[in-house]
């Protein structure tokens, strides 16, 4: 168009005239060179798309997420429409200049900075209020974190209530030397941004100055830059890998029970990632928020992530690290560090959803006892309800069961049982209810205490639920927990079932059929991120109640993802007053940030398949960095018939999970490890063994999460962030930083690709060491053989096993020292009851520390020893790895350990025969 302009311009002038022209020519040139400068220079390319608006070639931000993009919306958006692309990008995509403008000036506060911000007059996009004036403040809380809030100016939105989550500041704001972040506000054109970057570095990890930022009431969007595309996280749903696939992909969030065929949003919601930078440093970034929403991830060269909210505010936490795993413990010490299990919850669960009637669960329990299988807890599923009412027996059909549950507990055995939300309201039934289970008054009640979900008008709402139609009790209510509570006490009491623990399905809230709801602003938003798989499922109601009734932490828009986080709580404290002085342990379907400090957390319906094997991995491995502990899959999947090598292979995987249980579906063949045969028993008995001889180094492991915000799954990136090969390994994974389990997942596999970071990696039963490391090798892998291998540098705690956790606490115990590159290693021993409350504050714990401080002396003393127990414990076995031959002159506080119970085994060295009291100070020495 220009040039056109340009050239008729020069018909018939004269030379003069056109040197004239030649000047400005130059000078406007000169002028637009500047303004690039000035305005976009900073974004790599440029491209002129229709209409001859400059675009950045990235990031893209979608401006038509909903499906078949078209040229005229696009441009009614006031959007731009680009060339057909063949990759996945966005079509339709926002301009430079869309956005906020800083207003006024950026005030430096006691704790970081403010500034209001003004919309850029652009079209609306969804129908909802939008607002022209922000408040952004950030908030430097520590060193290592701090907090960006946009709300609108004047306007109360919601907002997580405290009682739910409480990021806590920790005191004083840190000196401005000691902060590990830089942040700047973005002032003058094109848009507003924020840009938060490591100090003395260029490194942005995390920038939001760039196009499409938007806050309405009911569509929030905001885009920011990675630093790198090692991206981790957001949950909950099936990650095929555990290092995100960036090729825009969209992930939604939003809990929701659904097959987990589809990559869709399951069960749990958890907002925040991990970004693994190029030079192996990491940063973990949290939004606040619990409405539905979905991030949309953009790959290289201009990784970036897309967020779109359908309500709250735009509440971000982001943890500097520097390392990957300091930015996640500082994550997890913010959002509350995971419950301490009692330490029969690490031994081995056996479950079923089909058990028909209590002879079912006797004969596993018989079964399970004869094959001799380590084995703690028993489960039932709902079938021991009468008609699948919640808090009653069937007295007809599991009468025996309170004999069965004092058979384990004669055994030193759990049993734990599952409850669902819905409170049976159908009259006609309650009454029938009564005549199995007297004294039943669950739902009139709960309509007293008024603890159900009520709608608009005030009244309670039923859905249908397993009973049959019942109200959805408000968990977010503190007055639901006295009333849950009398009923966790009936069933305890009247139906003398004396559970040990408490399962809680369905949370998400999942009723069994959609409800009917009426059309308003909540049921049916002006924008619905895709939380249902395909378009039809695409509304927010499928299987859920509806999002316009109201609770006590805010409508169910706002609050679903609170639900089961509520219940977690509220159950967790119930048990604390049946119990009060045991540790209680919930377990849990749906959760949000935060409820690893209540509850364990399982996987839900996975199924009995080998993509599903592996999911459990990238699962399992993402809830420890959402704060976790203790969290397992089903073990030989619950959908599904197992087949033989798949259930196998899975119980030598799930017998090192955090949580370890095997669960199956209704109607589908028995898969419990005694239901096989007998070949099958002599394979999986000799793993489970060994997850009971590990026991002590778990249990520590677990005490060093619950007490300092660490992981225990994890996966290797987090022990070795400088070295690249381990970014993207998921079919490995590590217990804490010494033991690397590297599973056959694959059917008819016999070998096996382990990749070894740079360090001594030995053999567990042999002892023969892995060389060279930082080297991917082949494992020779038949159906009896596990990987397992432990790091040298560590020294890990080990006890003769039993078939229950109360045995294996009594008998002899032992030490694994695995010897580093310099003959070094050290470790920790946590010891305490195993059940009470807060013993782990050291009041009534032992901690023994191994430390080698020169080659061949290991010192071993207690840090404190508080547990009484403790003074009873002896190590009787040492077992050596890295020395290759039998050490000389080898003696215990100074008295010499006879030869003959020195003996090398294959490659490991086992000192015999000891009896060093675990509380004593003593100095082990040898030579070589
Ligand atoms: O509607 O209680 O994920 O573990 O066995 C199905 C029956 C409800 C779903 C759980 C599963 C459990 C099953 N439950």
């Amino acid at each position: 168009m220009h040039s056109v302009y340009f050239r008729s311009h020069f018909k018939g002038e004269s030379m003069k005239s056109k040197i004239i022209f030649i000047i400005i020519a130059v000078i406007a040139v000169f002028i637009c060179v500047q303004v690039y400068f000035v305005f976009l220079a900073d974004s790599p390319k440029r491209i002129a798309v229709d209409g001859g608006q400059p675009v950045n070639i990235g990031p893209f931000i979608d401006c038509h997420p909903e499906k078949y993009p078209d040229k005229t919306t696009c441009d009614l958006r006031g959007c731009v429409w680009r060339k057909s692309n063949d990759d996945n990008s966005p079509q339709c995509v926002y301009s430079i200049g869309h956005g906020y403008l800083v207003r006024g000036e950026i005030t430096k506060t006691s704790n970081g900075l403010q500034a209001e911000v003004e919309r850029i007059k652009t079209p609306k996009i969804y129908d909802s209020e939008i607002y022209d004036r922000l408040v952004v403040t950030v908030e430097y809380q520590t060193e290592s974190r701090l907090r960006i809030k946009i709300v609108p100016k004047d306007v109360d939105r919601y907002v997580v209530p405290d009682e739910a989550l409480n990021i806590r500041l920790p005191g004083k704001p840190p000196p401005a030397s000691s902060r590990l972040y830089e942040v700047t506000l973005v002032k003058g054109t094109p848009q507003f941004g924020i840009i938060v970057t490591r100090k003395g570095d260029s490194t942005a990890v995390f920038s939001t100055d760039l196009p499409g930022m938007t806050y309405s009431d009911q569509f929030l969007q905001i885009t920011t830059r990675l630093p790198s595309d090692n991206l981790y996280g957001f949950g909950e749903h099936n990650h095929s890998r555990f290092r995100h696939d960036m090729n825009w992909k969209t992930w939604s969030i939003f809990p929701r029970r659904i097959g987990r065929e589809k990559s869709v949003n399951l069960y749990s919601a958890h907002p925040v990632y991990m970004n693994l930078e190029n030079d192996g440093r990491g940063s973990v970034v949290l939004l606040k928020n619990t409405n539905a929403m979905e991030v949309v991830l953009q790959p290289s060269p201009n990784p970036a992530i897309t967020y779109r909210v359908i309500g709250g505010i735009l509440d971000f936490y982001i943890f500097m690290g520097p390392s990957p795993e300091q930015a996640v413990q500082q994550y997890i010490q913010a959002i509350g560090e995971p419950v301490m299990p009692p330490y029969w919850a690490l031994g081995f669960h056996v479950c079923r959803f089909g058990y028909n009637d209590v002879n079912d669960v006797e004969a596993v329990i018989k079964r399970t006892r004869a094959a001799g299988l380590p084995y703690d807890a028993q489960w039932v599923d709902i079938e021991y309800k009468y008609e699948f009412v919640d808090f009653t027996l069937n007295k007809k059909l599991w009468g025996d069961l309170p004999k069965v549950i004092e058979d384990l507990h004669g055994h030193n055995q759990k049993f734990i049982l599952t409850i669902d939300p819905g409170s049976l309201a159908n009259r006609k039934k309650i009454k029938k209810v009564k005549l199995n289970s007297p004294g039943y008054n669950v739902y009139d009640d709960g309509v007293l205490q008024d603890v159900f979900i009520k709608n608009e008008s005030n009244q309670i709402v039923l859905a249908k639920y397993w009973p049959g139609m019942a109200a959805t009790p408000d968990f977010t209510n503190p007055k639901t927990q006295g009333w849950w509570l009398k009923n966790m006490e009936y069933l305890y009491n009247d139906e003398n079932i004396k559970y040990d623990a408490l399962w809680l399905d369905k949370n998400e809230v999942s009723p069994r059929d959609s409800m009917k709801c009426s059309r308003n602003k909540w049921n049916n938003p002006p924008y619905v991120p895709d939380v249902g798989g395909s378009s039809e499922d695409s509304i927010l109601n499928k299987n859920t109640i509806c999002m316009d009734l109201k609770q006590h932490w805010g409508r169910h828009y706002d609050s679903r993802a609170l639900y089961g986080h509520g219940q977690s709580i509220l159950t967790y404290n119930g048990l604390l007053h049946q119990f009060p002085r045991k540790r209680p342990w919930v377990m849990t379907r749906s959760s949000f940030v935060g409820t690893g400090k209540y509850a364990t957390k399982w996987m839900g319906d996975n199924r009995s398949t080998w993509a599903d094997i592996l999911w459990s991995v990238i699962s399992i491995v993402e809830f420890s960095m959402f704060g976790f502990a203790m969290n397992g899959a089903d073990i030989c999947g619950f959908g599904y018939a197992a087949e033989y090598e798949l259930c196998l292979r899975w119980h030598q995987l799930g017998a090192f999970y955090p949580f370890s249980r095997n669960h199956n579906t209704k109607k589908k063949r028995p898969q419990d490890p005694a239901s096989w045969d007998q070949r099958f028993v002599d394979i999986v008995k000799p793993v489970l063994m060994t997850r009971y001889r590990l026991l002590p180094y778990l249990y520590t492991l677990m005490y060093k999460a619950h007490e300092e915000g660490h992981m225990v799954m994890k996966a290797l990136l987090f022990e070795f962030p400088a070295d690249r090969n381990t970014w993207s390994i998921d079919r490995q994974f590590l217990l804490g930083p010494a033991l690397l389990i590297s599973p056959a997942l694959e059917p008819n596999q016999t070998v096996v690709e382990a990749y070894f970071p740079k360090a001594r990696w030995y053999e567990y039963n042999q002892g023969s060491e892995i060389i060279p490391s930082a080297r991917t090798h082949k494992l020779y892998t038949p159906l009896e053989v596990v990987n397992l291998h432990i790091r040298g540098g560590h020294v890990i705690p080990v006890q003769q096993p039993s078939t229950t956790t109360y045995q294996s606490r009594q008998n002899p115990m032992g030490i694994i020292i695995a010897l580093d590159e310099n003959h070094l290693a050290n470790g920790e021993l946590f010891l305490d009851d195993g059940e009470s409350l807060e013993t782990h504050k050291n009041i009534k714990s032992t901690i023994v520390q191994f430390s080698m401080s020169k080659t061949g002396e290991l010192v071993i003393k207690y840090m404190v020893n508080n547990y009484t127990g403790a003074d009873y414990l002896y190590i009787k076995t040492i077992e050596i790895y890295g020395l290759n031959k039998i050490p000389v002159d080898v003696r215990v506080n100074d008295a010499s350990v006879d030869r003959p119970n020195i003996i090398m085994l294959n490659k490991l060295i086992q000192i015999q025969n000891l009896n060093i009291k675990i509380t004593d100070t003593t100095i082990i020495t040898w030579r070589t």
